[in-house]
């Protein structure tokens, strides 16, 4: 594993720069993404002179919905296969592996440097230099990172870190939460940001098409009493039923969890190429070692995967392994 000092070392030799995260981006993705990107813009060179390196956040999707009203949202710019990108150094962040980077990975060649910080337990560590320490969000690394820099950090940088660790603490709850994240959300608070402004926008705030989701999942899920398992399957017809897309369904998974009795939940959805993508969450069971088994991962009681599978046999080789 890497330190801060090697990756800024490398980061100072860099003329141009492409910072990533993965496809589905959510608010660590965007988060943490963003603030590096603004504290890279910050940074001096070695002679002191005021930065002039080229640095660009490039996704392969747009911004979700409930993201929109970071200010700093509208620069992250949609990879674009027919251009031409060109850099020395590609930053990763919240990105357990390469695939996780959709169509973006096809920027990386063997002559290219990877950084890779992320906080992802399952992470391949994929880069030339790798930061990967399990705590709460990417952007709680960031934020770190930001401060070895000895960048100033400023509101809009602050209000998109804040927004990373909400979204990946849900709000403070997990418990990934250390005592550490605690005092970064201090520091940012002091900073300015309005936190009950970013839980609203971001937790609060849900389009029609959302709380017919939510319906649909209540109404439909189905509650496995010998293996405590809660599950539910959303096909694409039922998603445009509502005229939802897929962010929209982001959360869903949680209200399945706070079913009584539940231990592990269990939310599938058809995506338009008839691939199935499955969230998981838990009160203790290692989610991240069943996710494993269709290929995906992310940690201990939250993760994630994609597949091929049918969702039936997704679900009895769930229930399988609980
Ligand atoms: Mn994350």
């Amino acid at each position: 594993m890497n330190n801060f000092l090697e990756i800024i070392e490398e980061i100072k030799n860099a003329n141009s720069i492409v910072i990533s995260s993965h496809v589905n981006p959510d608010g660590d993705a965007i988060g943490g993404g963003l603030s590096l990107m603004l504290a890279i813009k910050k940074l001096k060179d070695k002679d002191g002179d005021s930065g002039n390196k080229e640095v660009r956040f490039i996704l392969e999707e747009s911004v979700p919905k409930n993201l929109k009203f970071l200010k700093l949202s509208d620069m992250v710019e949609i990879y674009d296969s027919s251009k031409n990108y060109d850099f020395d150094l590609f930053i990763a962040v919240d990105c357990a592996t390469k695939e996780r980077l959709g169509k973006v990975n096809s920027l990386l060649s063997s002559e290219k440097k990877i950084i890779n910080i992320d906080h992802h337990t399952s992470n391949s560590l994929f880069g030339h230099l790798n930061y990967v320490h399990e705590i709460s969000s990417t952007s709680e690394i960031i934020f770190n990172f930001i401060e070895e820099l000895g960048i100033c950090m400023d509101l809009d940088m602050a209000e998109t870190i804040y927004t990373g660790i909400v979204n990946d603490t849900g709000n403070f709850a997990h418990d990934n939460v250390s005592s550490d994240t605690f005092r970064v959300a201090a520091k940012l608070k002091n900073i300015g940001v309005d936190t009950s402004k970013v839980v609203r926008e971001f937790f609060q705030t849900k389009s029609m098409p959302t709380l017919k989701l939510m319906g649909l999942t209540l109404s439909g899920f189905r509650f496995i009493d010998e293996k405590k398992l809660s599950y539910f399957f959303l096909t694409q017809e039922a998603l445009k039923s509502v005229g939802g897309t897929k962010d929209e369904t982001e959360g869903l998974v949680e209200i399945l969890r706070s079913y009584e009795g539940t231990e592990v939940a269990l939310f599938l959805r058809e995506e338009e190429d008839g691939k199935i993508k499955g969230s998981l969450r838990s009160k203790s069971t290692d989610v991240n070692k069943i996710a494993s088994i269709f290929g995906g991962g992310g940690h201990v009681k939250a993760a994630g995967f994609n597949t091929k599978l049918g969702h039936e046999d997704i679900v009895k080789q769930v229930l399988e392994k609980l």
